[in-house]
C-alpha cells in the first residue's frame, strides 16, 4: 500500500487517485456483447454451452427444484443453520420498516394527491459464485424482494464443478420460500433474465452483484430492453477514516476483510495520524500472512493506499470526493463527523463496528454502490423492488379550485386540448 499526504496532493492527483474500474480498451464489452447475443439466439442451448466452456460443468438441466434443494440444504450444520437464521431474522427486521405508508395530502380543497407502492411484478437475482460463494447477498436480495411482494423471484447463480449449487445457497432459497435456482452464471444469467430463454423467464429488473463481466451485462442490458437494473455494481471497496483514538490491529482487519473480496477490490486508509497509519501497515503484513486467500489479498492491497491528512474533517473531503461503498469510521469521536458525510454506500461508526456485521448480520442490506456510484445511488432496500404510483382525484370544489389555473397554463403554452379537458368539468 502507497502512502499519501493529502496535503500534497493537487486536485488532479485527488481525481486520478479515487478512480476505479476503468476498462478502456472496450475489451469486456467485446465479450460481453458476443454472450448476451449468443443468448437472445440460442436461449438454453447457449446456457448449456458456457457452463460447460466458463464453468466447466456439463448440465442435464438448467435448474435445481424444491426437493433437490432440500437434499442439498440437509449438509448445513445446526449451528451455520441458526448463523443463517439470525442473519435472516436481523436483515428482515431492518427492511420490513422500509415498507411505509405515504399520507395522503390535500394540496388545495378537493384535490387529494398520494402514493402507493406495487411491488415490480418480476425481478431476476444473481447469486455470484466464482472464488467465492455468497450465501449472504442471497439474503440481501431476497428478503426484501419477498416484503415487497415481488411476485416471481428468479434466481441464477453459477453452478459448482458438482453440477449443483453450495448447500448454503440452497438452505437460503428454503428459508425464502424460494423453490428453484438456475445454474447461469455470469454475463449468459443476465442475458437469460434479460431477454428470456426456453426455461427462465424474461424479468423486468435484475439485482445482484457480480464480476466485471456481470455488471457490463447488466449496464449494456439496461440501456438495450426493458429490464431495469439495481445499480451498476464494480469491485467491493472500504475507506476507512481513522484518528488516534483508533485501533491499527481493527483497521488492519477491516482492511484484509475487503482485500480478501478479489483481486480487484480495494482498501483505502484516510488518518490524520502518521503513527496509526505505520503501525496499521505493519498489521495489514502480519495478519495477512496467514490469511488463506493471501494471494488475492496481496494483489487488491496492490491497489490500496494510505493518504494521510491534518484533521478529520480533510480525511471526510477526501472520503466524499472517493463516495465509498463501504465507510468505516475508526475514532471515539464519530458523532463530530456523521453529519459531515456526503457520500457513501454504508457507513459504519466507532471502533467495535467491523464492516463485517453489515456483510452479514446487522440487518443492512450489504449490495451497494461502488465505484464512486455513491454519489448518486442508494444501497438495495425494498423501494428496489417497487414503483411508487402517483394518484389523484378532484372533487366537484377541487375542480372549481384547480380549473381555472390548469386553463391558464394550458393556454400558455398553446396546448388547447389540454385546457379543454379542464373546461368541460368546470360547465
Ligand atoms: N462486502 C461485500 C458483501 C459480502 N461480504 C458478502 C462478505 N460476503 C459487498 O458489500
Ligand atoms: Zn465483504
Amino acid at each position: 500500500m502507497k502512502t499519501y499526504n493529502y496535503s500534497d496532493l493537487s486536485k488532479d492527483d485527488i481525481i486520478k487517485l479515487v478512480q476505479r474500474n476503468v476498462d478502456p480498451a472496450n475489451e469486456i464489452r467485446a465479450i460481453v456483447e458476443e454472450v448476451l447475443s449468443t443468448v437472445q439466439q440460442n436461449g438454453d442451448r447457449a446456457l448449456f454451452d458456457y457452463a460447460s466452456k466458463f464453468d466447466k460443468v456439463i448440465l442435464d438441466k438448467l435448474y435445481l427444484d424444491k426437493a433437490e434443494l432440500e437434499e442439498l440444504a440437509s449438509n448445513v450444520s445446526t449451528d451455520q443453520k441458526a448463523a443463517l437464521d439470525t442473519a435472516y431474522n436481523n436483515i428482515y427486521k431492518f427492511h420490513l420498516t422500509q415498507l411505509k405508508t405515504e399520507d395522503k395530502v390535500e394540496t388545495m380543497p378537493g384535490v387529494t394527491c398520494w402514493r402507493e407502492l406495487r411491488p415490480i411484478e418480476k425481478v431476476g437475482l444473481y447469486i455470484p459464485g466464482g472464488t467465492a460463494v455468497l450465501p449472504s447477498t442471497f439474503l440481501m436480495l431476497g428478503i426484501p424482494a419477498r416484503i415487497a411482494g415481488c411476485h416471481e423471484i428468479v434466481v441464477c447463480s453459477p453452478p459448482q464443478k458438482s453440477g449443483k449449487v453450495n448447500a448454503f445457497i440452497a438452505y437460503v432459497a428454503l428459508l425464502l420460500g424460494i423453490d428453484k435456482i438456475y445454474m447461469a452464471g455470469g454475463a449468459q444469467a443476465v442475458a437469460a433474465m434479460a431477454y428470456g430463454t426456453e426455461t427462465i423467464s424474461k424479468v423486468d429488473k435484475i439485482f445482484g452483484p457480480g464480476n466485471q463481466f456481470v455488471t457490463k451485462a447488466k449496464t449494456i442490458v439496461q440501456s438495450t430492453t426493458t429490464t431495469a437494473i439495481d445499480m451498476p455494481a464494480g469491485p467491493s471497496e472500504v475507506l476507512v477514516i481513522a484518528d488516534e483514538t483508533a485501533q491499527p490491529e481493527f483497521i488492519a482487519a477491516d482492511l484484509l476483510a475487503q482485500a480478501e473480496h478479489g483481486i480487484d477490490s480495494q482498501a483505502v486508509l484516510v488518518t490524520t495520524s502518521t503513527h496509526i497509519a505505520e503501525v496499521t501497515l505493519a498489521e495489514v503484513e502480519r495478519q495477512a500472512a496467514v490469511l488463506p486467500r493471501a494471494e488475492i489479498v496481496q494483489q487488491a492491497l496492490y491497489n490500496s493506499y494510505v493518504v494521510i491528512t491534518n484533521t478529520l474533517s480533510e480525511a471526510m473531503n477526501f472520503s466524499n470526493v472517493y463516495a465509498p461503498e463501504h465507510l468505516i469510521l475508526a475514532t471515539d469521536n464519530w458523532q463530530e463527523i456523521t453529519g459531515e458525510i456526503i457520500n457513501a454506500g454504508s457507513v459504519f461508526l466507532g471502533n467495535l463496528t467491523p464492516e463485517s456485521v453489515g456483510d452479514y448480520a446487522s440487518g443492512t442490506n450489504h449490495t451497494l454502490p461502488t465505484s464512486s456510484y455513491a454519489r448518486a445511488y442508494s444501497g438495495v432496500s425494498v423501494d428496489s423492488f417497487v414503483k411508487k404510483i402517483t394518484f389523484q382525484h378532484i372533487s366537484p370544489e377541487g375542480i372549481k379550485n384547480i380549473g381555472p389555473s390548469v386553463e391558464i397554463l394550458a393556454e400558455l403554452e398553446g396546448l388547447h386540448a389540454h385546457k379543454n379537458a379542464v373546461s368541460v368539468r368546470m360547465k
